[in-house]
C-alpha cells in the first residue's frame, strides 16, 4: 500500500537486452531510493511497440524485465512492480494529454524521436512517445523521477504539460523532478565511448547485458576500445574511453574514482581492464544467482497484484482530470 511518503516513479521497456548502463544509470537509484520513499516501477510495454516487435518475445521480455528489477534489489514487499497495459489508464491520459496539453512544436524538439526515427516512415506512437512518458508520471502523482541522461528532455516536457494543464484547467497535477546521477547518468559504448551504451545498439559489443555469461563480459571489457596514452585517467574529453570504464568500475565496486586513479597511477591498461573484468563477471555472478531463482509464476503475481492495488488510485486521479475537461458527467 502507498503510504504519505513521496512517490518515485520511473519505467524501462521491455525490447532488447537490458545492460550495465541501465542498470547504473537507473536502477541503482531506485534500489536506494526505496529506503525513503514510495515507488513504482513500470515495464513500459505500450512504449515498447511505439517500433515493431514481435509478439512472442514481448512477453518473455516482460517477465525478463520484472526478474531484472527483482535481482537488482527492488522490494516487492515495499515497492510496485506493474506492466503499464495492465492499467490502461495511462493510454488514456495520454490521449487527453495529446489534445489539452501536447503540442506539435513541444514534440519536434524532441532528440531522441529525430535520432530513432531518422529518415524512416515510423509510427505515430514513436513521435507520441514523451506524451505517454508524461501520463505514466502524472497519473501516479509522482514526486520523483529517477532516469538516465537520455530522458532529461522527456521529464522536462512532463514538466511543461503539467504546468500547461494546470494553468489552462487550475490545479490538477503535481509537478514532478528529475532525478539524476552525478556519475553513471550516460554511460557509453564499450565499442565506441562517443555513442551510449544502448539496448537496440548493433552490435552486442556496445554492451554488457545484465544476463551475458560472466566470461563472455569478461571478454567484451577486454576489447574494450581505450584512448590513445596509456594513463588511467579520468578526463572525459581527451580520453573517453578510459573515463567511461572508470565510472563503471567505480560505481560497480563502490570506490571513488579518484581512488582508482591512484590505485592505478604506475598501472597499464590491460591490468585496469583485467581488474575491471573481475568486478564486472562478480557483479554478474551475484545478480544472476538471484535471476536465476525467481520463477515467470512468481513475477505473474506480483505484476498482477501491483496493479491492482494501484489502480484505485489511478481511477481518482483520471476521474479528476476528466471532470476538468468537462467530459464527466
Ligand atoms: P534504447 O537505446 O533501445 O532506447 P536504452 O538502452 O536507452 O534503450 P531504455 O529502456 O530507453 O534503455 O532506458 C531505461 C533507463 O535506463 C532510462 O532511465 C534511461 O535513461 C537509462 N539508460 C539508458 N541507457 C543508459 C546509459 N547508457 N547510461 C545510463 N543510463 C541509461
Ligand atoms: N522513456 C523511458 C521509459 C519510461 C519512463 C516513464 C521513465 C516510460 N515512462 C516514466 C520514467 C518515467 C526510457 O527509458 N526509454
Amino acid at each position: 500500500m502507498l503510504n504519505n511518503q513521496k512517490i518515485v516513479f520511473s519505467g524501462i521497456q521491455p525490447s532488447g537486452n537490458l545492460h550495465i548502463g541501465n542498470y547504473i544509470g537507473a536502477i541503482s537509484q531506485w534500489i536506494e531510493m526505496q529506503k525513503k520513499y514510495n515507488c513504482i516501477f513500470c515495464i513500459v510495454d505500450y512504449h515498447a511497440i511505439t517500433v515493431k516487435q514481435d509478439p512472442a518475445i514481448l512477453s518473455k521480455k516482460i517477465i525478463e524485465i520484472a526478474k531484472i528489477y527483482i535481482a537488482s534489489g527492488i522490494d516487492t514487499q515495499k515497492s510496485f512492480i506493474f506492466k503499464q497495459s495492465d492499467i490502461s489508464e495511462h493510454a488514456e491520459l495520454a490521449w487527453i494529454l495529446n489534445c489539452a496539453s501536447a503540442r506539435i512544436n513541444d514534440l519536434n524538439k524532441m532528440t531522441q524521436f529525430k535520432d530513432k526515427a531518422g529518415q524512416n516512415n515510423v509510427s505515430v506512437g514513436l513521435y507520441d512517445y514523451p506524451v505517454l512518458m508524461a501520463a505514466d508520471i502524472l497519473l501516479h502523482e509522482t514526486d520523483f523521477v529517477p532516469v538516465g541522461d537520455d530522458q532529461v528532455q522527456h521529464v522536462e516536457l512532463c514538466r511543461v504539460l503539467a504546468k500547461r494543464f494546470n494553468n489552462q484547467f487550475g490545479q490538477t497535477f503535481k509537478i514532478p523532478e528529475l532525478i539524476i546521477k552525478k556519475y553513471g547518468a550516460r554511460i557509453m559504448g564499450l565499442d565506441n565511448p562517443n555513442i551510449k551504451m544502448s539496448k537496440s545498439a548493433i552490435s552486442p559489443a556496445n554492451y554488457i547485458a545484465m544476463t551475458d555469461k560472466p566470461e563472455m563480459a569478461v571478454k567484451k571489457i577486454m576489447r574494450a576500445v581505450t584512448d590513445s596514452g596509456n594513463e588511467i585517467k579520468f578526463d572525459k574529453i581527451n580520453k573517453p574511453a578510459i573515463s567511461n570504464l572508470l565510472v563503471i568500475y567505480s560505481l560497480l565496486s563502490n570506490q571513488s574514482i579518484e581512488h582508482l586513479e591512484k590505485i592505478y597511477i604506475n598501472k597499464n591498461y590491460s591490468d585496469f581492464k583485467k581488474d575491471l573484468a573481475n568486478v564486472v563477471s562478480e557483479f554478474l555472478k551475484q545478480f544472476q544467482k538471484k535471476y536465476n531463482n525467481i520463477s515467470d509464476k512468481e513475477v505473474e503475481n506480483i505484476l498482477e497484484k501491483s496493479a491492482k492495488a494501484l489502480k484505485p488510485k489511478t481511477d481518482v486521479v483520471l476521474k479528476k482530470v476528466k471532470e476538468k475537461i468537462g467530459v464527466s458527467l
